[in-house]
């Protein structure tokens, strides 16, 4: 055997033990990395809006706080842009156990306990700060303790914001323009007859279907607030925008009780921590992205239109028959608890 070939077998068989050596150590690693999945708690967080509204930025602020609390020992993987179903189908993959975590609207809750209809009053709170004081305080806590006899634990609050309007058929200055659009609405009898009541054909639908409905003229409008307009993108295909804060809707931050009551008491520290730390910044990039959505849309050519002060209280008046029905519905304890509360916080 000449030198030449001596080498080269010696360098082969180098070659051959290092590539054993780095299967053997990337076997080494799956299997830890398989180990450390077995034994991290794995939740999946899903939710309707678009990954770059600014709830989905706190989703995943959320998630980082999990993991920084339990030191990597619990993993929130989230799932925007309605991957895992709309709201309403989300709350029962919670209630069945196959999904841990989401956010919804109040309205489809309504569904279950209707005094959540109550957030689907028009004109309940003047500002963000009346909305934070009543549902942190203790009346929206009382409609939180509802929930686990449902099946679900109801975190705390964080904000969808106040509604504005949106359609493809010509500006709205005022209620009677809603004469004859075909506007979709969440799916609760309060938004529903609200509309119905202000003179539109209100069509209730899941978040999910709502910008194909827009595309293909199903729907001529629809509600929501200014960040979801822009973040969705339903300004491309909604010429015109009406500015009316006409509700203000929160989102709760939902948990399966089913999957709550198996976690250990730190574990579930763990997730109310995490909680009480992302409502703050939630509710801080709802209302800049709020703000950073109007000159958004303003530039990319939507017209923008404005519900007078005048117009808001002629509304009040129009609707007045109709709410005070709602609230027999609703349940008038909650509705004029909740009503006191904004008084009470709108005074200080
Ligand atoms: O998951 C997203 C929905 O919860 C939210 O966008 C609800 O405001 C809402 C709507 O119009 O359905």
């Amino acid at each position: 055997m000449t030198v030449r070939s001596a080498m080269k077998t010696t360098l082969g068989l180098k070659s051959m033990m290092l590539g054993l050596a780095t299967v053997a150590a990337m076997g080494l690693v799956a299997h830890d990395a398989v180990a450390k999945d077995i034994k991290t708690r794995i939740i999946r967080f899903g939710y309707g809006l678009a990954d770059s509204s600014p709830t989905g930025k706190a989703t995943r602020f959320f998630a980082e706080e999990v993991g920084r609390l339990s030191d990597g020992k619990m993993k929130v993987k989230t799932y925007g842009n309605g991957a895992l179903g709309s709201d309403e189908q989300m709350q029962n993959a919670l209630i069945g156990g196959s999904q841990e975590m989401t956010f919804v609207s109040t309205a489809p809750l309504a569904g279950m306990v209707k005094e959540f209809g109550v957030f689907d009053l028009p004109f309940l709170f003047d500002n963000e700060k009346v909305a934070d004081a009543v549902l942190d305080g203790p009346e929206g806590r009382k409609l939180l303790d509802t929930l686990p006899p449902k099946g679900l634990i109801g975190l705390l609050y964080w904000e969808n914001g106040f509604r504005n309007i949106t359609n493809s058929r010509h500006e709205i200055n005022k209620a009677s323009d809603l004469n004859g659009i075909k506007l979709r609405v969440m799916q609760n009898q309060v938004a529903l007859s609200v509309f119905n009541g202000l003179g539109a054909n209100a069509i209730p639908m899941p978040f999910t279907e709502l910008f194909t409905a827009l595309e293909t003229k199903t729907v001529d409008g629809q509600e929501n607030p200014l960040s979801t307009i822009q973040t969705s993108k339903f300004y491309e295909v909604q010429p015109y925008l009406t500015i009316s804060n006409h509700v203000y809707t929160p989102f709760v931050l939902l948990a399966s009780k089913r999957w709550w009551d198996g976690l250990s008491t730190d574990e579930q520290a763990v997730i109310e921590e995490a909680a009480k730390r992302s409502q703050a910044f939630q509710r801080k990039v709802s209302r800049e992205g709020d703000v950073a959505a109007l000159a958004y849309l303003k530039e990319h050519g939507v017209k923008v239109s404005e519900f007078s002060t005048a117009e808001k209280e002629a509304i009040r008046e129009q609707l007045e028959p109709i709410v005070s029905k709602l609230k027999q519905e609703i349940g008038p304890e909650t509705v004029d608890a909740v009503l006191g509360a904004a008084q009470e916080a709108s005074k200080s």
